[in-house]
């Protein structure tokens, strides 16, 4: 009989003798009730960055009034309609540099405090956010506006890195896409919630809206309330922790079963491999001939998605409508509509997700979004010149159009590719790049709009339909089908290019490796 010594021992030369192992049991669950209570708890992270995404939608014009009436107050003077809109389109924009700035410090947070705790520590940064917004109009403030909404984007980039990363831990490999969408999903509810609630008839009026901007901290409130009872990731416990008995209790919690040990040895064989190989840095990643590829085709990716114009439509698709000939409940209620659609799409594109692949999703999204830019620029210049009344309605319906396009690719796929061009060790980093490109592509759409429109009317969608057809042709030549392939076999179609200078460092421990940003 061996004894465990030499069991050990029999393991690690298997390892070594064999530079590419192969996992033959694959971890399998199911839904359990614990898993589903932790889902619940992580996406009202999702929720608020969609929530606070949407909310600056529909109450525009009352709080630019609001922005108006404290000029009046202070100054005795109404405030010139150039600075109300300059005042405005920061109150938008400033969101994102937030979330540039959360989303940077997101992968030290989620080392330094887990997956779960990281989430606990900033709700508060969430709490603090819609404080301020909702006392604003009390202290006679929109400054406090600003202020909120910076710390609420960064809130936003702290969850929107760490949700989709606690997601993908807890869930067993046949749920992991399923539960990634979930953070999407989430995403476009909080949109839609904060659509409904600014209605004019509900909160979006000149006497609730700091109520509408606070209430984002409900979500906040009951996280905290909840999460202390959801377990932590157990990748976190087991690889950056070393805590294998909290590992296997978290997983007995998680899958309802007693025996968990195909999902640590899946742990266990993923960070065997990542031990291979050296961490590598933002900089590093940048001079990496190797890396070049899949480092352009994430940067791109995310400007697909930002540079469409989807955000456009998320924070001024009433201005759009309003500017279009509709009236301004008509066009309150068209932007719930857009919402609504975001959330269906979101819902059908999940067990798509697995059927269609990651590439041709997101080019059928591209591609409709492009044709939907057209023709609302081609309606936009019928009612602009007044040729036909109905041209309104055809707006309404290609902005609804654009929107569920996006939600079939472009809104949840380059995120997926992202994570899956890229192993272990340059993965943070490349990340880390992709949330940047993402908020700062954000801001600058954010900030820039509102003078865009005024300067460009009816021509203003042109900018993004052509870079969409750039988009949608650079995809097409450029970007691999990463479905139904393991993180490892995507990053082996890269690393055949340039197998050598990709294993050319082997042998630092997996502390180090384990430190990273491992989503
Ligand atoms: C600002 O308020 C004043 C006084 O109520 C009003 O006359 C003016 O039109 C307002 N300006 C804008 C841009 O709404
Ligand atoms: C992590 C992150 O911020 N991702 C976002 C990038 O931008 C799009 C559009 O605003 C969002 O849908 C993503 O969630």
């Amino acid at each position: 009989m061996m004894n465990v010594d030499d069991l050990k021992e029999a393991d690690v030369e298997e390892t070594e003798s064999d530079t590419v192992p192969v996992l033959k049991t694959e971890s399998k669950g199911h839904v359990t009730v614990p898993l589903v209570f932790s889902t619940a708890a992580a996406v009202c992270g999702s929720f608020q960055f969609g929530y606070n995404t949407g909310v600056i939608n529909s109450p525009q014009m009352v709080i630019e009034d609001f922005i108006n009436d404290t000029s009046m107050k202070r100054t005795g003077e109404p405030m010139p309609q150039d600075k109300i809109q300059f005042l405005w389109s920061v109150i938008v924009a400033i969101f994102a540099i937030g979330g540039m700035i959360g989303s940077l410090c997101a992968g030290a947070v989620a080392n330094a405090m887990g997956r779960r705790g990281g989430m606990l520590f900033s709700d508060l940064f969430s709490i603090i956010g819609g404080l301020l917004m909702l006392l604003s109009k009390t202290a006679s403030s929109y400054e406090m506006i600003i202020v909120g909404r910076l710390i609420i984007g960064f809130y936003c980039g702290l969850s929107t890195g760490l949700v989709p990363m606690y997601l993908s831990e807890v869930a067993p490999t046949n749920l992991r896409g399923a539960l990634g969408v979930c953070h999407q999903l989430f995403v476009t509810i909080g949109i839609l919630v904060a659509q409904v609630l600014g209605l004019s008839e509900i909160l979006g009026n000149s006497t609730y809206w700091p109520l509408l901007l606070g209430l984002t901290m409900v979500p906040a409130v009951y996280q905290l309330l909840t999460f202390p009872f959801c377990p932590e990731s157990p990748r976190y416990l087991l690889l950056n922790k070393q805590r294998d008995k909290e590992c296997e209790k978290a997983l007995v919690k998680l899958r309802g079963i007693a025996d968990v040990s195909d999902d640590i040895d899946e742990m266990k064989f993923e960070s065997e491999k990542e031990k291979g190989e050296e961490k590598i840095g933002i900089i590093e990643l940048f001079r990496r001939r190797s890396l070049r590829r899949p480092l352009t085709i994430s940067i791109i990716l995310q400007l697909s998605q930002q540079l469409s114009g989807i955000n456009v439509v998320l924070y001024y698709s009433t201005l759009v409508f309003v500017s279009a000939g509709v009236s301004e409940v008509n066009s309150r209620y068209a932007t719930v509509g857009t919402g609504a659609a975001l959330v269906l799409v979101t819902l059908i594109s999940v067990p798509l997700m697995d059927k269609a692949g990651r590439r041709t999703l997101h080019l059928c999204g591209l591609g409709v979004m492009f044709l939907a830019g057209v023709v609302l620029t081609i309606s936009l210049l019928l009612t602009q010149y007044d040729v036909w009344k109905g041209a309104a309605f055809i707006s309404i319906l290609s902005v609804i159009v654009f929107v569920t396009a996006f939600g079939i690719g472009p809104g949840s796929i380059p995120w997926l590719i992202v994570a899956e061009l890229f192993s272990q060790g340059p993965r943070p980093a490349a990340i880390s790049v992709a949330f940047l490109v993402n908020w700062t592509a954000n801001f600058l759409v954010g900030i820039t709009f509102p003078s865009l429109l005024s300067a460009m009317k009816a021509y203003v969608f042109l900018p993004y339909v052509a870079l969409l057809a750039i988009f949608w042709l650079y995809t097409f030549k450029f970007v691999p089908e990463t479905k139904n392939k393991s993180f490892e076999e995507i990053a082996a179609i890269f690393r055949q290019e340039s197998l050598k200078s990709y294993y050319g460092s082997t042998g630092r421990d997996s502390q180090t490796a384990n430190t990273a940003f491992d989503n």
